[in-house]
């Protein structure tokens, strides 16, 4: 595992690596600000068990506060600055021995990081549904059935896109930014996903949000060409240079649909099985702009693929349309 450290010697990477172990300047340390505990937490299901990503969610309620929470668990992978330290202080329980061949349970002291937890709270239904187990089907979007069930559903059922709005108007995560490009119409910020751990560079996930209030892949023409070509080079350029990580490296994509309607573009390491980077979610950045190029209607005009899980209301909406 690459980590930030022996990537190069840039200061400005300093800003990430100097930060402390626990807690941050966005009030996220030791102590949740919103009284927020695991102790106090109690499990009402299981949503969704990853064995290979070794992901479990999990709805639940904070003794005393009202609404649900859903917490995402996710195992951190093995840091080979530390791994040596985490061997020799580990205790190790024998399971089996036979032979050459012997295998163990081993316990890890107390001071190491064992798993990253995202917690979202109150969390609405829609945020049970995205998070639950549950069938998925492929949808093909024809400009007919964005124009008479896909956009009227979705102007009624989104996400809240608060966060984006904290991170443009500096209220959140400001001191995280790698890169920004102010201008209102053209500019975006460029800062690390929720997702990254902003720590292992295998991993590496960095995510552009543009000031300019665009809602999807769909909403893209000529006019948005300047926008979508600054954000792949001047993004590309300002990963270089904090992290060292070439544009060969990257994978550059937008998500129809995404789950936030404000239009942000994914930059994720090769080696990063990120979630969302198969052929029904993920549209290259640069195969964007070519399509444009070609077509400025092409987004308006052109079929789109994607999943729609079961419980999701464009699944019901659609449905009542009769496409399923
Ligand atoms: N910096 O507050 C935020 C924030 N939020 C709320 C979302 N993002 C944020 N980044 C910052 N601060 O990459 C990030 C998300 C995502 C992007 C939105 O913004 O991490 P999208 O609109 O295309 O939506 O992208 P998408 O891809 O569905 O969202 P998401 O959350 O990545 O979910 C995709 C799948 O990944 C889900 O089905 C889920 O099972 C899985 N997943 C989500 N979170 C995690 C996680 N922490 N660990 C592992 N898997 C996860």
């Amino acid at each position: 595992m690459a980590s930030i450290e022996e990537n190069g010697s840039n200061p400005k990477r300093q800003k990430l690596t100097d930060l402390p172990e626990r807690g941050n300047a966005d009030g996220a340390g030791d102590e949740d600000e919103r009284g927020l505990f695991f102790k106090d937490f109690t499990t009402t299901s299981v949503l969704r068990e990853d064995t290979k990503a070794k992901l479990m969610t999990l709805k639940g309620k904070f003794n005393g506060k009202d609404g649900d929470a859903v917490v995402l668990l996710e195992k951190l992978p093995f840091d080979k600055e530390t791994v040596a330290n985490l061997m020799s202080s580990s205790t190790m329980h024998q399971t089996l021995n036979n032979d050459i061949y012997s295998t163990y349970e081993a316990f890890p002291p107390t001071n190491f990081p064992d798993y990253k937890t995202t917690m979202i709270y109150p969390a609405t239904e829609k945020h049970v549904i995205k998070y639950s187990e549950q069938d998925m089907y492929v949808v093909r979007e024809t400009k007919d059935l964005y124009e008479n069930v896909t956009k009227q559903c979705l102007e009624k059922n989104q996400f809240s896109i608060q966060w984006v709005y904290n991170i443009l108007e500096k209220k959140c995560e400001s001191e995280r930014i790698v890169f920004e490009d102010p201008d209102p119409v053209n500019g975006f910020i460029l800062l690390p996903d929720l997702k990254w751990n902003r720590k292992d560079l295998d991993s590496l996930y960095l995510v552009a949000i543009t000031h300019n209030h665009i809602k999807s892949l769909r909403d893209l023409n000529k006019e948005s060409l300047p926008l979508l070509k600054n954000i792949l080079k001047s993004g590309t350029e300002a990963i270089e240079k904090e992290f060292n990580i070439p544009v060969s490296k990257l994978r550059i994509y937008v998500h129809y649909q995404p789950s936030y309607y404000h239009l942000h573009v994914h930059f994720s390491n090769l080696k990063f099985d990120a979630p969302g980077t198969d052929v029904l979610r993920a549209h290259l950045l640069d195969s964007i702009i070519e399509n444009i190029e070609m077509d400025s209607q092409y987004y308006e005009n052109k079929t789109l693929h994607y999943t729609v899980k079961e419980n999701d209301v464009l699944h019901q909406a659609y449905k009542d349309h009769g496409y399923f």
